[in-house]
């Protein structure tokens, strides 16, 4: 028994200091030269001015405004940050930091406000005009994203992420955008995060259009994203890109799920996790073979067939869609905030909504309550170099932008929880780069304060911090703005660097944390058993 403690005593300390290997660095490692920094944004959570200038309403106005109770402090982001006025202040924080890059999102109906192209807003396509011009005058390239959750209302009455014909309108939104900004927009993100918006809209059914069909609704809404994403790269292909030279990529969110324990059962269950989770939107575009993962066709078929369904609830692709959807993104926007561990047993049978995404995996997870707090959860940083490198492996070493990638805190401008969680994330991604991961670029989610969709402003995911009570919106950076672009400046991640107008502060908190006794401890221990 002693033995066994001891046996998982040193597994632990090995563990913890192989993870302070990911985290820190014994020489400072340096991000290459053409590696590129960014930040991001999207149009609904910062640009307010919903009812301006000819725009019409998106799935977010409406929901907003006929059911505030659903936005846990019952706000809106009819003025959110105020960027369609302030935008030039945005590029000038921008600019601040020194980044190469910056992700935004075009709200389509302020370019089309009833989401077809039989009517253009010549005011919307001026504003987001004035926004690249902007950004190229500053040396800041734009990467945009064409589609960050405000769908027209419109559409939304014909069906919309239901309605296969959303294929179609996405398509001819896509060109629009094309036709008028690609002259300069090289870098375009089709759609942000198939499964966060299917899930939370179908699957859970806490955003809009609030619609409860976690077992098909779900799975239907996903097959219509991964075709809207491959219509919208054929179109630039096919039509802009011998002309523009840009690149068109997709924007998925994935996490990393780990076995709880070495068992078979726990094995499998992150496996099939993964399927679900990353490979559901991965495997169809960037796997030689194409299609969903066939270990998510094999479950939901499965299980649709114990349901007494005679087709499965995943509907299968054709042979031409596989063929159409294989290669459809030039690069994977990769959006990454969760680690988990994962597990399968008994206990877990029957415990979900039937039929159901969740009764389909049949998966636990819990976060290990030994990770740091980072911002308002617990996250384990090493996660994302293990992610990443699993992409390599599986799918070819694609090339790879972190499109996001961040942490919440409340209001002020103190975020150290912040400033942890950017160094520790950006060293997985040191480390993942320097072993040969092709991953170009990273972008810290978020430039600024905004509207946190069900969250509204209970949440603070910016590096700069927005006064939503000052009508000018002031933004000032946070500490980790500060820091941030002191990674950007030097290229090294120093931990040791405190910004200036923090500095006393740090000094009288390093008093109190660096010298206590269970640090000594871990430390202690941790050397003497890695060296034995
Ligand atoms: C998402 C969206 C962002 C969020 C961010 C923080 O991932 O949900 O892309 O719009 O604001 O991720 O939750």
């Amino acid at each position: 028994m002693v033995d066994k403690r001891i046996a998982i005593i040193v597994a632990a300390v090995c563990l913890i200091s192989t993870n302070a290997d990911v985290l820190t660095h014994k020489s400072p490692i340096r991000f290459p030269d053409d590696f590129e920094f960014g930040a991001a944004t999207a149009a609904y959570q910062i640009e307010g001015a919903w009812n301006v200038d000819g725009k019409g309403r998106s799935i977010w106005d409406h929901f907003v405004h006929t059911k505030p109770e659903s936005i846990t402090d019952g706000t809106n982001a009819d003025i959110a940050a105020n960027s369609y006025y302030f935008f030039k202040r945005d590029v000038e924080m921008l600019k601040e930091l020194g980044v190469n890059n910056y992700r935004f999102s075009i709200s389509w109906t302020r370019i089309m406000p009833f989401g077809r192209p039989d009517y253009i807003n010549p005011l919307g396509i001026e504003y987001y005009n004035n926004l690249i011009d902007e950004l190229l005058a500053n040396d800041i390239a734009p990467f945009v994203t064409i589609y960050h959750w405000d769908l027209p209302q419109s559409l939304q009455e014909r069906g919309g992420w239901l309605n296969e014909e959303i294929v179609d309108w996405f398509g001819d939104y896509a060109r629009v955008l094309y036709e008028n900004f690609g002259d300069r927009v090289k870098h375009w993100l089709t759609l942000n995060e198939p499964y966060i918006h299917c899930y939370y809209s179908y699957g859970v059914g806490y955003h809009p259009p609030l619609l409860y069909s976690p077992g098909e609704g779900y799975y239907e809404c996903g097959r219509h994203y991964l075709l809207a994403n491959a219509r919208a790269y054929h179109i630039y292909d096919d039509e802009f890109r011998a002309s523009q030279g840009g690149l068109v990529g997709f924007v998925i969110s994935m996490e990393w799920g780990m076995p709880a324990t070495g068992s078979a059962e726990d094995v499998q269950a992150s496996r099939d996790y993964a399927a679900f989770h990353n490979d559901h939107f991965m495997h169809p575009i960037f796997s030689e073979q194409g299609n969903y993962p066939q270990i998510m066709i094999d479950r939901v078929a499965a299980a649709s067939a114990r349901q007494g369904l005679n087709v499965s609830r995943l509907r299968p692709f054709s042979y031409e869609q596989i063929q159409y959807l294989k290669g459809s993104a030039d690069f994977l926007g990769l959006n990454h905030y969760f680690s988990t561990y994962v597990y399968r047993n008994s206990s877990l049978e029957g415990s979900f909504t039937v039929p159901s995404l969740e009764d389909d995996i049949m998966v636990g997870k819990f976060k290990d309550p030994s990770w740091p707090h980072f911002g308002m959860t617990r996250e384990y940083a090493p996660g994302l170099y293990y992610l990443l490198n699993f992409l390599k492996e599986k799918y070819n070493n694609p090339l790879i932008y972190i499109t996001e990638n961040g942490a919440s805190t409340l209001t002020g401008l103190d975020d150290d929880s912040r400033v942890s969680y950017i160094r520790n994330y950006l060293s997985s991604v040191i480390n993942a780069v320097n072993e040969g991961v092709n991953v170009k670029g990273y972008f810290i989610w978020s430039l600024m304060d905004n509207f946190e969709w069900a969250h509204g402003y209970s949440l603070r995911f910016g590096i700069y911090e927005v006064d939503m009570n000052d009508t000018n919106r002031k933004r000032i950076p946070r500490k980790s703005a500060l820091v941030y672009k002191e990674i950007i400046r030097s290229r090294v991640i120093d931990v040791s660097y405190e910004p200036d107008p923090y500095a006393k502060e740090i000094v009288m908190l390093k008093g109190v944390a660096t010298f206590s006794a269970p640090y000594f401890v871990t430390f202690a221990l941790t050397i003497f058993v890695c060296l034995v």
